[in-house]
């Protein structure tokens, strides 16, 4: 009854590792339209296995017979992260008692809560922009890199990077970026390569990591130094006790936990702001929309905390949007689960435990089963909540762009929170158009996805509110 799952052919030793590039991201799509729902790769001598249909990705979903995978690229990110959130085995103790004790402070109220910091950074990139004058191209990613860098420092570390003051991004920006790439670079390494053919490279990775652990511990420092009541993810870090265990987290683990927070809470954030502003830029009806809906909302007056749900709640406005990019972009575009025990997928495929089974959420959003034959194009109208209900129903897991169950995204509302308020503050002052009007998208990936090469130019639409 198994059916053999599909292998591009390989060589002994380096398995797969030629049809890499740049970009791997590319690559494994290309795979994906070559050979169907479902392949497996040799990573050298690991195997990996890629799944691109609701069906399948709906199947691994399920937690009784598949956890989180940590086989693939993120075995090599917890060189530098170690057993924080987003890298710890579901089993290890550490990912349970953190989970327990900073849930609380990413939820609802406490989100809220952050309105008048997460405006402040937003005002921050909407005076610069409206001071450059219209004329001047603005590189969106690096623009919503800073946003989302200082957003999530501020918001729940009280720290300031003040970016925008800056003319260099801060090296912890640099760092994070050269040490994603190189993990990234690592996964593809033949395992039988000798370290000293890459002393340099390790020299910097290694590097880099002390860099993210430096800025990480100075904001604990900063925070020793000034105590506040505040009650934010640093004091749930600094002073929460695990109910289960009555432990507290340990100073290294706190160390790892803001460097994780620093990564997962900015890349990401980024990169879907900038598609969101790629698809309204070359999508003009539902650029109409937001900026209708952000009228209808807001006004010329001052945005409040009251603003935002009703932005998310209008109709094929800014919500619609950020779900609709997030399906066609998704930020993180594939994420790894692995069987509990060998298993048939699919009633056919047979995936062996422990092997890693990547959800290539770049193929699998675009399935034309669940999305229909225009699955490729930008329509935030099939995002309106009675429709993405529907969808949800009938395709369960069809829209994972925050991956899956218990180790699902724990920043998915801050995120959301952030990327609405910065939205309606820049639809409400200004016009956008591309500086290229023939941009071509590119992607640039790292672990994360974002635009290439992409400028916008933006000019005030009356004065600044
Ligand atoms: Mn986030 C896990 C996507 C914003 C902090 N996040 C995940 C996963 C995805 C994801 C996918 C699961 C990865 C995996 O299975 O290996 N996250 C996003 C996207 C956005 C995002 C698309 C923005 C848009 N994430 C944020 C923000 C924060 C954050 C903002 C922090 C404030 N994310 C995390 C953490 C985890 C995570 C921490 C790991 C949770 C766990 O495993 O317990």
């Amino acid at each position: 009854e198994a059916v053999p799952i599909p292998e591009p052919p390989g060589l002994p030793l380096l398995g797969n590792l030629g049809e890499f590039s740049a970009n791997p991201i590319d690559d494994v799509v290309r795979l994906a339209n070559t050979y169907g729902e479902i392949y497996r790769l040799h990573m050298g001598t690991r195997p990996a296995v890629f799944v691109s249909t609701q069906a399948l990705v709906n199947e691994v979903c399920d937690e009784k017979r598949f956890q989180k995978s940590l086989s693939s690229v993120l075995r090599i990110v917890r060189e530098g992260v170690h057993d924080g959130l987003f890298t710890a085995h579901s089993d290890e103790p550490n990912w349970g008692k953190a989970h327990r004790v900073l849930v609380p402070a990413f939820g609802p109220l406490p989100i809220r809560d952050m309105f008048d910091e997460m405006h402040d950074i937003s005002s921050q990139l909407a005076l610069k922009i409206a001071r450059h004058g219209p004329h001047k191209p603005i590189p969106v990613s690096d623009e919503f890199t800073k946003l989302a860098l200082d957003t999530i420092a501020l918001c729940s570390m009280d720290y300031r990077f003040n970016s925008y003051y800056k003319d260099k991004m801060h090296p912890f920006v640099q760092a994070m970026g050269d040490f994603l790439a190189e993990c990234s670079r690592r996964n593809r390494r033949p395992g039988f390569a000798p370290n000293f053919l890459y002393r340099a490279a390790n020299e910097k990775f290694f590097n880099d990591i002390a860099i993210m652990r430096d800025t990480a511990n100075a904001v604990v420092e900063a925070r020793r130094k000034n105590p506040t009541d505040r009650k934010d993810l640093l004091a749930a870090m600094l002073n929460g006790v695990d109910p289960q265990t009555g432990e507290k987290l340990s100073d290294a683990n706190i160390t790892d936990q803001l460097i994780t927070f620093l990564i997962a809470g900015h890349e990401t954030t980024s990169g879907t702001m900038s598609f969101a502003f790629y698809h309204l830029l070359k999508n003009p009806s539902a650029y109409r929309k937001v900026q209708e809906e952000v009228d209808a909302v807001l006004g010329r007056g001052p945005a409040k905390v009251e603003h935002v749900t009703k932005l998310v709640y209008i109709q094929a406005g800014t919500s619609q949007v950020l779900r609709e990019t997030l399906r066609l972009s998704a930020a993180i575009p594939a994420f790894s689960v692995e069987a509990l025990e060998d298993t048939l997928i699919g009633g056919k495929y047979l995936v062996h435990k422990g092997e890693p089974i990547t959800c290539l959420l770049a193929k699998s959003h675009l399935d034309p089963m669940v999305f229909g034959g225009d699955a490729n194009e930008f329509k935030p109208e099939r995002m309106l909540d009675d429709e993405f209900a529907r969808l949800n129903r009938e395709f369960p897991n069809c829209w994972k762009p925050f991956g899956n169950g218990k180790r699902g995204c724990i920043g998915r509302g801050f995120a959301w929170n952030e990327a609405v308020i910065a939205m309606a503050l820049l639809f409400q002052n200004f016009n956008f158009s591309l500086d290229d009007p023939n941009y071509q998208l590119e992607i640039a990936a790292s672990l994360t996805i974002k635009p290439k090469d992409f400028f916008m130019r933006a000019a005030l639409r009356h004065g600044m509110t």
